[in-house]
């Protein structure tokens, strides 16, 4: 641990530094409202994907715990990400973070012509895309929050070796759509490449893992020059940068996790008892 103690802090509110001045130019309605919490890895996701296909929206911000009516309507679990969609009449609501990006995927095609996937043509990398964000789904951000949550040195080790590994499979499936010379599934990762599905759908916990668990778990993301330079070009993207708020934001939403306090979230909840996340 790096702290020595709980300090009781809160999760944040509003979002701060970039984020918020794009949250700002989001604040007149649009045909689509975005229920957002600043803090949210999975909502950046979805912010990412708006922000990167050009689709009007806008922004507003909700807190998740206290389960309002509005989110509510659009997500049954009152979880964030939520969409709701005023081109219905009545609007009709979408959540989960990656039927969202799947949607916005598909209005883009129809509209702004911009996409995070490869053509609907390119079938293999659009496949191994998939294992990808399948690997990022369901290995990769269970290790994250397993290791932030990890209260005893023995389980704080293992689960940091957990999360490592998880990295490591990450580049090695970049390393496969390299070594087969697919560069439609690698985002990114290529120095000349721009933004992909993959990026935005790890993105938020690779963020997340060089401040917050850089700072509660002294982690340090792999040493491979390739891993940094792929890590850099992410962070430093224009369209990630501006969903980004400023650090002290994730360390206080976050030391709740760290701490396991109980009842901390649904996800919390669902690592501590060994189910599947919400
Ligand atoms: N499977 C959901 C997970 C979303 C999620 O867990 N969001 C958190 C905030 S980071 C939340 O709304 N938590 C409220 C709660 O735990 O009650 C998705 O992919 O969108």
């Amino acid at each position: 641990m790096s702290t020595a103690k709980d300090t009781g802090k809160h999760y944040r509110t509003e979002c701060t530094g970039l984020a918020l001045e794009t949250v700002k130019q989001h604040s007149e309605p649009a045909d689509i409202t975005f229920y957002g919490a600043c803090f949210c890895p999975f909502v950046q996701r979805a912010w990412v994907a708006l922000e990167y296909l050009g689709i009007p929206y806008r922004y507003y911000e909700v807190d998740p715990y206290k389960k309002p009516q509005e989110l509510l309507e659009v997500s049954p679990k009152g979880l964030v990400p939520g969409l709701k969609l005023h081109t219905f009449h009545p609007p009709r609501g979408l959540s989960e973070s990656t039927v969202i990006m799947e949607y916005l995927e598909d209005l883009a095609a129809n509209t702004t012509k911009h996409a995070l996937l490869p053509p609907i043509t390119d079938s293999y990398a659009r496949a191994l895309i998939r294992l990808q964000s399948d690997h990022i789904n369901r290995t990769l951000v269970p290790a994250f929050y397993r290791f932030l949550q990890a209260q005893d040195p023995d389980s704080q080790i293992s689960a940091g070796q957990e999360f490592h590994a998880a990295l490591e499979d990450l580049a090695a499936h970049f390393g496969r759509a390299e070594c087969e010379g697919v560069s439609a599934a690698l985002g990114l990762w290529r120095e000349d490449g721009d933004l992909s599905w993959t990026d935005v759908m790890a993105g938020p916990w690779l963020f997340r893992a060089s401040n917050v668990l850089a700072h509660y778990r002294f982690f340090t993301l792999p040493e491979g020059l390739k891993f940094r330079a792929y890590l850099d070009r992410l962070f430093n993207h224009p369209v990630f940068k501006r969903t980004c708020s400023t650090e002290d934001l994730y360390l206080d939403s976050y030391e709740r996790y760290a701490w396991n306090r109980p009842n901390t979230s649904q996800v919390a909840n669902a690592i501590n008892s060994g189910r599947g996340l919400p």
